[in-house]
């Protein structure tokens, strides 16, 4: 495969360049890893940035529905919208992507919409990779806006906010009980929270929810990356469209504000600090993991059992021997 070429293509804009090169970083190949690292070298000075937006909900709130109305909404206004999907590996079955298809129906037929499913893979950290080349390949193509889609479920909220400018949290109308259901970290995170389904027989528990969300939006502690006011909660419906513009407006005041404040720039810088030790760490379990360190860790892992060693010696140990297999 010629990097070079490939590269170049996606700098043009091309799709299908684009897929292919999102399947190569997918890839866990160690010489597709190599072309991969090249490809993303040559793509990353173009410097090209867009917003990139996570957006997290529990199953069935509608984040399909959502993304399908607001990447129109988005495309009507003359941007480039890509949509990247990261699920932890077993929440979903093949069908659902089907089912994203049907759900998101204009906007895959979109010319300057490229939807991307989440890629299969068992663990998280490999994902978060993953996942953050992709969204540098969708920058580098010329995408205006990167959507980056979870579902609500175990540590990949977090994982899709570090890599995000704005992190949307889609919520249900519901009782005042269920609120207690949301996690604070999950509030801690979010930049807006909009409550879906603001339409019909559903409109007015929405507008309780969102009163609710709100109150608990103020009782957090203000970070200092946010203007007054924020983060907010609003009500959309992804059915009739009402409160899409309105959300966007709210998303570009914020960007706007924290863009004239530096604090774009320094939650990138963060974010990339954040991954370069994440990455660091998976390299250091993954090094735990070759047949060598195997063994030796069940050697010692022998001795302790008998008690013969003391766990922490053994850690020493091996911590010694890790030492010198990297020397070597
Ligand atoms: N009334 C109403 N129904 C909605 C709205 N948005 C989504 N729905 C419905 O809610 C159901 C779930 O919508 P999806 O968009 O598939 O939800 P999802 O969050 O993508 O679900 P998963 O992919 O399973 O996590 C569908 O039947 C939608 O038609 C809305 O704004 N109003
Ligand atoms: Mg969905």
């Amino acid at each position: 495969m010629d990097i070079q070429d490939l590269a170049k293509r996606v700098i043009a804009g091309e799709r299908r360049a684009l897929a292919r090169a999102i399947t190569l970083v997918e890839s866990g190949r160690a010489d597709h890893r190599a072309q991969a690292v090249e490809l993303l070298e040559t793509t990353a000075p173009e410097g090209r940035q867009a917003l990139r937006i996570g957006l997290s909900g529990t199953p069935g709130v509608g984040k399909s529905t959502f993304i399908e109305a607001f990447g129109m909404f988005l495309i009507e206004k003359g941007l480039k919208v890509a949509v990247l999907a990261v699920d932890p590996s077993s929440a979903r079955s093949g069908g659902s992507i089907l089912g994203d298809k049907t759900r998101m129906e204009s906007l895959s037929r979109e010319k300057n919409a490229f939807i991307r499913p989440s890629p299969s893979q068992a663990q998280m950290g490999g994902v978060a990779r993953r996942t953050r080349e992709a969204v540098a390949l969708c920058e580098a193509a010329g995408f205006d806006i990167v959507l980056i889609e979870t579902v609500g479920v175990g540590q990949s909220e977090t994982m899709v906010a570090e890599m995000s400018d704005l992190f949307l949290l889609l919520l249900a109308p519901a009782g005042g009980d269920e609120l207690q259901g949301v996690k604070r970290g999950i509030m801690e995170i979010a930049d807006l929270i909009l409550v879906n389904k603001a339409d019909g027989p559903l409109k007015e528990t929405a507008m309780r929810t969102c009163a609710d969300y709100a109150g608990a939006l103020r009782l957090l502690r203000k970070r200092v990356y946010d203007p007054e006011g924020f983060p907010k909660a609003q009500m959309v419906s992804a059915v009739t469209h009402d409160g899409l513009p309105e959300a966007w407006e709210t998303m570009e005041e914020l960007v706007a504000w924290r863009r004239e404040h530096g604090h774009w720039e320094k939650r990138r810088a963060a974010q990339a600090r954040h991954w370069f030790e994440e990455d660091l760490r998976i390299g250091l379990l993954s090094a735990l993991e070759t047949s060598n360190a195997r063994a030796r860790i069940d050697a010692l892992g022998g001795q302790v059992a008998a008690g013969e060693l003391s766990a922490s010696r053994a850690a020493d140990e091996m911590l010694a021997f890790l030492k010198l297999a990297s020397d070597s």
